[in-house]
């Protein structure tokens, strides 16, 4: 038994080693199934939860057009949301478990999603700010060496790039207008800013999974290599819109083609994490809330299928 097993591991590090990809029906180390369903779980969580505060602001769009696109933007992270539990499937984990971890607080989502949108400009920075550090992310997730989760984040990829130009558009038109509008801008980006760094997770210092997920090929970048990535590409947006990263310690280094900026206050972030940001509870709740009232749905498509394996049965 433990020479199959010795073979199996030999077999799954070489597909690491080849650069191929993980597929459901393969062996994995039991770390490896672990790690994937923990980040897999935690993507789609954040996936249904990142709709809320942006879904809060659908009946308080300032134009009929501004409240279809928000409406199309905020449903369209439910697709993600299912290709990404799907995914999980492949590995063994069941979505109705996940979704009780979550509500037991046993599993977590983005950070990002605990803070309020206070205005219809905190629409158009989660679009500019908060889809574009997600492509930043999930880009290089393409590459991910479980091939059902890299496969997901190619669909979700294209998506947020939409995402992404939507919002830059929202606040393109607002750093174009009035200067109370291009103040709001400004305000947005001012709260937006820090939680959006925190997005990529702690230091690399302080990652407690990132060396082990690099050498699985599950991450191909650390949390801080792409926080500078992101940095570097919005920095010349907030230019190109007229707007202020709220960074005294932005410059840009000559030498190496990056900006050096200021790291943000991570006991913030790993308080946020631990349920002590500002809507922790509020989004919890709604989501249960979500859950419970969809209740009737689930047993409704329960019964319709268990229906059809009869007819089926019977034909
Ligand atoms: N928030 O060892 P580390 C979207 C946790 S949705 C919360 O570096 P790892 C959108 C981390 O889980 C896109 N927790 O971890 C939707 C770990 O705790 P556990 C969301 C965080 O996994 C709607 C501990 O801290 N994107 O774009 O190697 C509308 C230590 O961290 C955070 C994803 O989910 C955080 N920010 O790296 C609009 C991307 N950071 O699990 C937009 C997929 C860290 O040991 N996930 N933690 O209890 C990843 O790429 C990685 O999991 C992370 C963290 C880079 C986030």
């Amino acid at each position: 038994m433990t020479a199959v097993v010795d073979d199996l591991g030999t077999a799954f590090e070489r597909t690491i080693a080849d650069e191929q990809r993980i597929e459901p029906r393969d062996w994995m180390p039991d770390g490896y199934r672990r790690t994937m369903i923990r980040q897999i779980a935690q993507h789609a969580h954040s996936e249904i939860i990142g709709m809320q505060p942006e879904g809060e602001w659908i009946t308080r769009a300032p134009s009929l057009r501004r409240k279809a696109i928000l409406l199309a933007k905020a449903q369209a992270e439910a697709g993600p949301a299912l290709y990404l539990s799907s995914a999980a499937e492949t590995l063994g984990a069941d979505r109705g478990d996940l979704t009780r971890r979550l509500i037991e607080g046993r599993q977590k989502y983005s950070s990002i999603f605990n803070y309020p949108t206070l205005n219809f400009a905190d629409v158009g920075v989660i679009g500019w700010l908060v889809d574009g550090a997600a492509i930043v992310n999930q880009v290089p997730l393409c590459r991910c060496s479980y091939g059902p989760y890299a496969r997901a984040m190619v669909r979700v990829c294209k998506e947020e790039s939409f995402h992404q130009r939507q919002g830059f558009e929202i606040l393109h038109t607002l750093c174009n207008g009035t200067p109370g509008q291009k103040a709001m801008a400004q305000d947005a980006l001012d709260r937006w800013w820090w939680p959006s760094l925190m997005m990529f997770g702690p230091p690399d210092s302080a990652s407690t999974h990132s060396e082990q997920s690099m050498a699985w090929g599950i991450k191909r970048h650390s949390n801080d290599e792409l926080r500078q990535r992101f940095v570097d590409m919005t920095v010349p947006q907030a230019d190109v819109l007229g707007l202020r990263v709220p960074d005294d310690g932005l410059s840009y280094d000559e030498e190496t083609g990056h900006y050096r900026f200021t790291e943000p206050d991570y006991t913030e972030l790993y308080d946020v994490v631990k349920g002590n940001g500002p809507c922790n509870e509020e989004r919890l709740a709604h989501r249960v809330k979500a859950h419970e009232d969809g209740a009737w749905v689930r047993e409704a498509a329960a019964a319709y299928a268990s229906k059809q394996r009869v007819k089926e049965g019977a034909a």
